[in-house]
């Protein structure tokens, strides 16, 4: 089977500047920017440059470089909301919604940085 990327995904559009994003950080290899519908204070994705659909996808098919870069953004946007709960943030959650159980709506990774409020449990009981 393996992954067909669909280049008309939204964020294929940010990616090339088709649509406008509110943009946190961009690195060589990642761009981050808010959601464009928040579901907490602080709700920022986290995405690959590469055509990459679902983390499994990224994790098993990106470079070293890809990986390492996607990481240390991810960190890096952390510490530009100020939400490390070791350097006084209140903390965050990470979301990477993958496939239909997933309830994936935009078939390129992305991680979710939420935070800025108390989230709940991790799950809805469905
Ligand atoms: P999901 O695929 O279910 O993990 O969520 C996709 C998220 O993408 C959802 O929280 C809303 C966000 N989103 C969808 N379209 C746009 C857009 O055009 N711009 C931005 N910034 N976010 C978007």
């Amino acid at each position: 089977m393996g992954y067909e990327y669909d280049d008309q995904n939204i964020f294929a559009k940010i990616l090339r500047g088709e649509i406008p994003c509110d943009k946190v950080l961009e690195t060589e290899h990642s761009l981050a920017f808010r959601d464009i519908r928040p579901q907490a204070p602080v709700h920022v994705l986290v995405i690959p440059k590469g055509a990459y659909v679902t983390h499994d996808h990224f994790a098993l098919e990106a470079s070293d470089a890809e990986i390492a870069d996607f990481t240390r953004a991810l960190g890096q946007v952390c510490k530009l909301l100020g939400v490390q709960p070791g350097e006084g943030g209140s903390g965050y959650r990470l979301i990477s919604n993958s496939g239909d159980d997933g309830v994936q709506e935009v078939p390129h990774l992305h991680v979710h940085i939420m935070s800025g409020r108390m989230l709940g449990r991790m799950v809805s009981p469905g």
